[in-house]
């Protein structure tokens, strides 16, 4: 048994030496999956999911490996939760959120309340009856997956698409106030969950539905009106192109002191411009603060509610396309990642690593930001890297008797009350010198309140 111990040794000393190479060189440093390149980018990075293709093999490991943000496709819609009024199947969305803990990804919920996908029951409905069918509806969803969801889809595409106006519906004549008692009755039913206004052709900051959902927010700020984000669809094609002002957009909403989320992007074509475009995308929320995360429509084009139009990043076959790459390079900085082979410990590496590089000392460090209410919390935990980068890690953080965590996302949890540790999931256990991921829980009770302990694992 020596040869192998030795081999071992050997490909340790090598990984050793080349992890060391690693955190100097930017190229090797790069994330191999759109959820571990966003995710050192303090971004998520999401598909739509429709729950009867996770039987797809191709599909399903391409959804595991590849993101960490999950939004139903069709499965949470009004007519998929409430079939009949007040009589609620969540047995299929259920499904989507198990399967969103076993990846250790967020969900965005989509969608509460919109003019489409409604039942017939509610299509027949008006005024007053309906005014209240709508928030029995918000507040019986938002109390079954409280906790579980980062973000909601509280209201969507409110807004006419020509002259900046709200369009028509069923809802929309009940009242004016309608998209804020949805906002209200969504708050008080999950005040954890990030509540958004969602829609497309907003893209275009010269465009008058983006002026006009801009006023609306702007005027939700200044009430009082509880908006934490505002979701652009973002489906690109030759009648609605990606605009050249898409990042002053997105700036101009964050800077109302809301989120920005890109929450359904497709971009019809292909190629290198096609890939241009996705590229450009990326860049312009990585340029936002506010930016948390992106959203594509679908896996692969095939997935696409658009298939013809192949707006996706992989190929019916499943094959990463142009598009693909630049996205990941986009998320990585316009580095491009290593193969996923290497380092091979046979390939040749400098034997004295210059000892410059990042300054956090230690295998990493950890800091917290929590968002409070009587009775709960969410942590948002920040994890470093210290001057050797990471491959995995560990954060563990001690709950006051009686608090207990409900939800974890972006990493696993050893327990939910006492002495709690919270490891990596694969996605974002590699994080490179000095550079950070970010993980968070939802608990009852309070957060806890010591400095939390980091470790390498
Ligand atoms: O992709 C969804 C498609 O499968 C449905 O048939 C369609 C029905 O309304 O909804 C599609 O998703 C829409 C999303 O919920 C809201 N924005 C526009 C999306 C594409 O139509």
């Amino acid at each position: 048994m020596n040869r192998p111990r030795t081999t071992v040794a050997a490909l340790a000393a090598g990984l050793l030496a080349a992890g060391t190479i690693l955190a100097l060189s930017p190229s090797a440093e790069a994330a191999s999956t759109l959820g571990a390149a966003a995710a050192e980018k303090g971004r998520y990075f999401g598909t739509a999911v429709s729950l009867n293709r996770l039987s797809d093999s191709t599909y399903s490991s391409i959804l595991n490996r590849e993101f960490n943000s999950v939004t139903a496709e069709n499965e949470m819609k009004i007519d998929a939760l409430e079939p009949q009024q007040n009589q609620f199947n969540f047995t299929t969305a259920d499904r989507l959120i198990t399967r969103a803990n076993e990846m250790g990804a967020k969900v965005r919920g989509h969608t509460l309340a919109w003019h489409s996908q409604q039942p017939e029951w509610m299509r027949n409905m008006s005024g007053t009856a309906l005014r209240s069918a709508m928030r029995n509806h918000i507040t019986q969803v938002m109390t079954h997956y409280k906790g579980k969801i980062d973000s909601w889809d509280v209201v969507n595409e409110a807004f006419d698409d020509g002259n900046g106006g709200r369009r028509d519906s069923n809802l929309q004549r009940t009242g004016n106030d309608w998209i804020e008692d949805a906002f209200r009755t969504a708050r008080a039913a999950d005040p954890a969950a990030k509540l958004c206004y969602n829609d497309y052709n907003t893209d275009n900051w010269s465009w008058a539905k983006t002026q006009g959902v801009y006023n609306m927010v702007k005027d939700f700020k200044a009430r009082g009106v509880p908006i934490d984000c505002v979701g652009f669809q973002s489906h690109f094609n030759s009648g609605s192109p990606y605009p050249a002002n898409y990042r002053t957009t997105l700036q101009n909403f964050a800077d109302l002191g809301v989120d920005v989320q890109i929450t359904e992007l497709d971009i019809e074509g292909s190629g290198t411009a096609q890939a241009t475009t996705y590229g450009n995308v990326v860049k312009d929320c990585l340029a936002v603060t506010r930016c948390n995360g992106i959203t594509v429509w679908g896996i692969r084009d095939t997935d696409s509610w658009r298939a013809s139009g192949t707006p996706l990043l992989f190929d019916g076959s499943g094959n990463p396309k142009p598009a693909y790459n630049a996205v990941l390079s986009a998320l990585n900085g316009g580095t491009t990642p290593s193969s996923p082979s290497s380092p091979s410990p046979s390939s040749p590496s400098p034997s004295s690593p210059s000892p410059s590089g990042p300054t956090t000392p230690g295998a990493c460090s950890a800091t917290t930001s929590v968002n409070a209410w009587t009775g709960g919390f969410v942590t948002t935990v920040k994890v470093t890297a210290g001057s050797s980068g990471l491959t995995g890690w560990r954060v563990a953080v001690t709950l006051p008797g009686g608090s207990s965590v409900t939800n974890t996302w972006s990493a696993s949890a050893s327990a939910t009350s006492g002495a709690v540790t919270f490891s990596n999931v694969s996605y974002n256990g590699r994080v490179a010198a000095g550079q950070t991921t970010e993980f968070g829980f939802q608990g009852t009770g309070s957060a806890p309140s010591g400095a939390p302990t980091c470790s390498a694992a």
